[in-house]
């Protein structure tokens, strides 16, 4: 039982947990407490939110188009993160470790523009 609970530990323990953490970074599960953004009518929602540094900001798109959120260069930030595009009622979460103010864009869509200030 024991060896067990240390596999299971061992599993969960992030690759590279030594390394400074990216300024952000995708998450695969939303905790409670961050930001939500709707994405729908070809817009975000909330286009500016607000998080403190390490809290995660969750986007879902609520129409049949598919949409994402591409971050640009800049804040930090070294090069893109393109999420995946989402389908109706998929999400996408980010978690935001350092302070800054990040830009993005829907990649097919680059007029539907958001912020996420990280305090
Ligand atoms: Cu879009």
């Amino acid at each position: 039982m024991r060896s067990l609970i240390l596999a299971a530990a061992l599993a969960v323990a992030p690759v590279g947990a030594a390394l400074a953490a990216d300024p952000i970074e995708v998450v695969s599960e939303a905790p409670s407490g961050g930001a939500e953004v709707k994405i729908a009518k070809m817009k975000f929602q909330t286009p500016e939110v607000k998080v403190k540094a390490g809290e995660t900001v969750t986007w879902t798109n609520t129409e049949a188009l598919p949409h994402n959120v591409h971050f640009k260069p800049g804040a930090g930030l070294e090069k893109d993160l393109e999420g995946p595009m989402l389908r109706a009622n998929q999400t996408f979460t980010v978690k935001f470790n350092t302070a800054g103010t990040y830009n993005y864009i829907c990649t097919p869509h680059p007029f539907m523009t958001g912020k996420v200030v990280v305090e």
